[in-house]
């Protein structure tokens, strides 16, 4: 498999519990390196963008509401296979169905404050990197 960039977040309540490293640890344990990294109080308007794609589902608002709620660290994590990698590493959205390991598992609060977001796709992935940062941020 291909060395790939995949965009990740450590959401509010993570931060809030100040959990930023030990859930760096868990990408770092697993062999994805974090090559670009920053802590921000996302806007309204970015949040919105950001999950334009849930815009039609009933928790939108909410989403928006907690995404703001606190800071998050945008983050780009490199590897091996690192969309997917990154999939396995958060486990499941909803974290009663997260594997054992996994960050959801032992960190999240709910299927909402769930600690961390992980692009779905390479192209996602390439679509939200350049949301939050330049290629000069990004050092492999
Ligand atoms: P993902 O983060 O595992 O890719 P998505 O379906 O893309 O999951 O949803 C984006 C985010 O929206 C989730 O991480 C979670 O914070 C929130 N979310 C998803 N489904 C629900 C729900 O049913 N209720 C409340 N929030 C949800
Ligand atoms: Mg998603």
């Amino acid at each position: 498999m291909a060395i790939e960039r995949t965009f990740s977040i450590i959401k509010p309540d993570a931060t809030r519990r100040n959990l930023t490293g030990k859930i760096n640890a868990k990408f770092e344990e697993a062999g994805l390196k974090i090559v670009a990294q920053r802590r921000i109080q996302m806007s309204e308007a970015q949040a919105k963008k950001f999950y334009e794609v849930h815009a039609a589902r009933p928790f939108y608002g909410d989403l928006v509401k907690f995404m703001t709620s606190g800071p998050v660290v945008v983050q780009v994590l490199e590897g091996e296979g690192a969309v997917l990698k990154n999939r396995d590493i958060m486990g499941a959205t909803n974290p009663a169905n997260a594997a054992p390991g996994t960050i959801r598992k032992e960190f999240a609060e709910s299927i909402e404050a769930n600690s961390v977001h992980g692009s779905d796709s390479p192209e996602n992935a390439a679509i939200e990197i350049a949301y939050f940062f330049a290629g000069t941020d990004i050092v492999g």
